[in-house]
């Protein structure tokens, strides 16, 4: 069967949705959700639950929507789309809470809720005789809560003074029905600010950096990672430290656009960075694809351009792993984070330098026969040729690869060895980015 990219995307994107307010500065609320998603390379789908007029400067008036619009917009999305993760910001008042509650109880998706409570600029984003039916209604439909310090306080009526507090405000609001609890932003030594997290069985903190200043939209950008993380099966660790960073990246990117406090940039990724997470979501969903991943695992790499090292190449830090039928990418995205695959790109990329992208699958008779009816470019190499030194020296893959391409004129789109004693036999798939990787790869598997 032939893969079609277009096609592919379009059926396999990874829909999430946000429920929240309207922000017209478009820092925080459901327009910075859809830019988060997007960066992400996720479908951001809305349900607007109030208008808010606000600037960078100052909060203007709130109008709450009606219940019959409410229920109406959830059932448009609810009924279309297949949606993967929920965020869940501003709900404002009574009505709304119950109104999400009826129609998300039933859903066995996850649910991250950001217990929204006031505005950087002053707001009040809930009515304050609604807090009791937001603990109620809303804080048991979350897979994860992600109150900052402050609104930690609030939901528990208490001060948090100490670690002892935080973990018992932590238990309070776990205890009001969230699985899982994230109290953001709390100060900790050395200019680090610190995230504690309370699982049904663990509890751990989280430190990163802390960057002065007021921003508007840090809180948006941090949960609508969490979603998109837990929506991609990571655990809640990984999808904090995910969260964390994508935060401090957007609060490190914040722009002056207005005339008062700076808005979070989230579009900071590098194109490699988004090129990349892109693709491998693709891959992952390509239909049987845990068939062509080896015992090794799977890596897909993009090349900063004239790498030096494998330092200037972006990989997983884990490996996109098969689990039973389903595939799954373990780590993040880091240069340097993957060896062999990047590797073998740097010695390609050296003898051609348009080769920036790589991505190692399992060695099959089938997959060969088929490369070889393509249009696509292949070489090999034997490992039963390797010098002793180079076996011992573990430079297998820069001699293999270097030996593959020494005649050859033109890149190389496959290269393949058939192992070794003790060394599986092993393709990659080379190309000037992962999107032609991605191509190259519908013409042989499926
Ligand atoms: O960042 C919290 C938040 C959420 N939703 C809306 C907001 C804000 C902060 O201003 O305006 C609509």
């Amino acid at each position: 069967m032939e893969i079609q990219i277009s096609t592919l995307k379009q059926e396999n994107t990874m829909n999430l949705l946000s429920i929240g307010g309207s922000d017209p500065s478009a820092g925080a609320g459901i327009q910075s959700d859809v830019k988060s998603f997007s960066e992400f390379g996720a479908y951001g789908l809305t349900v607007i639950t109030a208008i808010t007029s606000q600037n960078t400067s100052s909060f203007g008036m709130i109008e709450p929507v009606s219940k019959k619009i409410l229920e109406n917009q959830l059932e448009s999305v609810l009924t279309d789309f297949k949606i993967d993760g929920i965020k869940i910001g501003m709900v404002f008042n009574s009505e709304i809470i119950k109104t999400l509650y009826q129609q998300l109880k039933k859903l066995k998706i996850p649910i991250v809720v950001d217990p929204v409570i006031k505005s950087t600029t002053g707001g009040a984003l809930i009515e304050n005789k609604a807090i009791e039916d937001f603990q109620k209604y809303i804080i048991p439909l979350a897979t994860v809560i992600t109150p900052n310090k402050f609104e930690a306080e609030i939901l528990s009526k208490s001060k948090i003074n100490s670690k002892k507090t935080v973990e018992k405000i932590a238990k309070n609001i776990q205890n009001m029905g969230a699985k899982n609890v994230v109290i953001t932003g709390i100060e900790g030594k050395n200019n680090k600010i610190v995230d504690f997290v309370l699982e049904k069985s663990t509890k751990y903190q989280i430190s990163g950096d802390r960057i002065k200043g007021t921003n508007h939209g840090s809180g948006c950008s941090y949960s609508a990672a969490i979603i998109f993380a837990m929506s991609n099966k990571k655990s809640i660790r990984e999808s904090v430290k995910f969260a964390k960073e994508f935060a401090y990246n957007s609060i490190k990117n914040a722009k002056k656009i207005g005339n008062g406090i700076k808005i979070v940039d989230s579009q900071n990724k590098d194109k490699i960075n988004s090129e990349l997470s892109q693709s491998i979501n693709e891959f992952v969903k390509i239909k049987n694809i845990y068939k062509h991943i080896p015992e090794c695992q799977t890596n897909f790499v993009y090349s900063k351009q004239k790498p030096k090292s494998t330092k200037d190449i972006l990989g997983l830090s884990g490996r996109i792993v098969k689990a039973g039928k389903e595939v799954i990418v373990a780590g993040n995205l880091t240069y340097g984070g993957s060896k062999h695959v990047a590797t073998a790109l740097l010695v390609v990329n050296k003898k051609f330098p348009e080769i920036q992208s790589a991505i190692n699958l399992k060695y099959e008779n089938s997959i060969i026969l088929k490369i070889k009816k393509s249009n696509l470019s292949v070489s090999n190499y034997d490992r039963i040729d390797e010098p002793m030194n180079v076996k011992n020296k573990g430079s297998s893959v820069k001699w293999g690869i270097t030996n593959a391409i020494k005649n050859s004129k033109l890149p190389p789109d496959i290269i393949f060895h058939k192992g070794d004693f003790g060394k599986e036999p092993m393709i990659i798939i080379f190309g000037n980015t992962p999107k032609s990787i991605l191509k190259k790869l519908s013409k042989i598997v499926g």
